[in-house]
């Protein structure tokens, strides 16, 4: 099937994340099972991602070629890497004529995001033989280097071909960074050898909380965790697109996984101490104690997590972590004298500077949520600021690196149209009690106002969080996710000056034709009715 001229300018119109800069030519390519793809061997991968995505979509898959091959005088695809261009990281330029597709790119990664963009340039049917590419001239590069979603593996599970799939979407919208929740209070679901009760025993709780029922509990044991071997697989899936694996073990607080399969991580001289794995939802009081055991247990855990994360950094979570249990235990009581520590914020800053020096000795960097600041952020630790963007602005003040996912815009468990529209679908609609809809996520900026030019250069970009209390199945998760993702990788990838809701909402229409196609299952588009 060939696509009318009238349709191919509908398709340069439907680019997400919006590119630097468009320049329309002459004519068009036509895409068929003769095209080859050549590239040089530095990007043979990202020629082999791109052949194998486009014999996906058309009937008959295009060849790929060496370099040097004769059949390079027919109209092709080619993937270079030019590492003497004038382009930013990660950027590309994505050349159209009617002869050659050229996409050249400084790194590996510049060359991958010019395939996502062609990729988007496609018709959106499955079968096509033949289709027309309007020739044009992209020149595009990423406005922040940290382009995130968090997906939370404890409070429900994730199987790994469903993350696999969530990669690909998010290499579809050009982002870079899958942080990854592993343990919670409702579950631990990574395999460490050293300790195998964290998942005999952290990975399963007594009951589901249904949906509807916070408190709830239908009885049945509700667990599983991922083998170190699974995840080195998806860690390796996401590094082949381009993006990091940020692991996230959460402490000191949501511990009460952990602390139920080793009571002695706890405060366990507290009388009638028996945590247990949650099964509802919420802020539970189970901290891990500041002692030398405890430290022990956290350098063995960073030990097996940094074997099989090669990330920058390691989030230790470091949110939501209540002071109680530590006030009332004798031994955190004489420990804190001891060390002169006041009260439980002290405690807090005690516990993220020495988990700090164990993450540094392996050669990682720190990041955890802005409850780190509490009684005085670590040197080097960087934030990511989600309870609004205080704890942001006041870290990049200081001169620490920042990511932006302020729960007013960035928080995709919440409704994306009003919950009694939602719930009226059905109780299993039920999301996190607050409301985003697409069009404030589309409008956040990461870099406030109040920060100087030389500040904002610790803003490293932003991220959205997609908490599963009420993400049962990946058939929800992607409902959560979708279309709030397009207008995440808006603002964390194009220029602010050319944000337009009205204009993303038209190229929006042709990214929901390749959302159909896929089958995914995407939320609503709920435009608030005018006052
Ligand atoms: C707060 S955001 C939490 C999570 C919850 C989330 C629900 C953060 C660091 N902690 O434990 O799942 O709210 O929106």
């Amino acid at each position: 099937m060939t696509m009318k001229p009238q349709a191919c300018e509908q398709r340069v119109a439907s680019i997400i994340p919006r590119p630097v800069h468009i320049v329309t030519g002459q004519g068009v390519f036509h895409l068929t099972a003769e095209t080859i793809v050549r590239s040089n061997s530095a990007v043979s991968k990202e020629a082999r991602w791109l052949q194998s995505d486009l014999s996906a979509r058309c009937r008959v898959a295009p060849t790929r070629s060496r370099e040097d091959s004769a059949a390079n005088q027919r109209p092709h695809i080619s993937l270079e890497l030019a590492p003497e261009t004038p382009l930013p990281a990660a950027g590309y330029c994505l050349d159209i004529t009617p002869t050659v597709i050229k996409i050249t790119a400084k790194d590996a990664a510049g060359v991958f995001y010019g395939t996502r963009t062609l990729l988007q340039l496609l018709p959106t049917t499955t079968d096509f033989e033949s289709a027309e590419i309007p020739a044009m001239t992209i020149t595009d590069h990423p406005r922040f280097a940290w382009r995130g979603m968090m997906i939370d593996s404890a409070r429900h599970f994730i199987e790994v071909d469903h993350i696999k799939s969530f990669l690909d979407w998010m290499a579809f919208h050009k982002l870079n960074n899958l942080h990854w929740h592993l343990s919670d209070d409702q579950g631990w679901r990574i395999e460490i050898k050293k300790y195998p009760k964290l998942t005999e025993v952290g990975a399963y709780r007594e009951s589901t909380p249904p949906y509807g029922d916070r408190k709830g509990s239908d009885h049945t044991r509700y667990g599983a965790f991922y083998t170190q071997q699974q995840i080195q697989e998806v860690v390796r899936y996401a590094a082949e697109r381009h993006i990091t694996v940020l692991p996230e073990i959460d402490m000191p607080g949501h511990m009460a996984a952990a602390t139920a399969a080793y009571p002695y991580l706890g405060n366990s001289d507290l009388p009638d101490y028996a945590p247990k794995v949650q099964n509802h939802w919420g802020i539970h009081p189970y901290t891990l104690a500041p002692t030398e055991a405890v430290f022990e247990f956290v350098d063995d855990i960073f030990t097996e997590v940094c074997a099989l994360f090669p990330s920058t950094y390691i989030h230790m979570g470091g949110d939501e972590a209540p002071k109680t249990q530590w006030e009332a235990s004798p031994r955190v009581q004489a420990l804190m004298q001891a060390k002169g520590l006041k009260d439980g914020h002290e405690v807090q800053s005690y516990f993220v500077k020495r988990v700090e020096k164990i993450l540094a000795s392996k050669g990682r960097k720190l990041i955890g949520w802005d409850e780190i600041r509490e009684g005085g952020l670590s040197p080097q630790a960087s934030v990511m600021s989600w309870r609004g963007e205080a704890g942001g602005i006041a870290s990049a003040q200081e001169g620490h690196d920042v990511v932006m996912c302020p729960q007013s815009h960035m928080y995709f468990d919440y409704y994306q149209a009003p919950a009694a529209q939602e719930l009226a679908k059905g109780a299993e609609f039920q999301a996190f009690e607050n409301f985003l809809p697409l069009q404030q996520v589309y409008q956040y900026d990461p870099v406030p106002a109040q920060l100087s030019p030389q500040e904002a250069t610790h803003i490293l970009g932003v991220q959205a969080n997609l908490w599963s209390e009420f993400i049962k199945d990946f058939k929800k998760m992607q409902y959560q996710a979708f279309p709030r993702i397009a207008a995440l990788a808006e603002v964390a990838w194009s220029p602010a000056a050319d944000k337009d809701y009205a204009n993303f909402l038209e190229r929006l229409e042709g990214i929901l034709a390749h959302y159909q196609l896929a089958q995914i299952n995407c939320g609503p588009i709920y435009t608030p009715a005018p006052q």
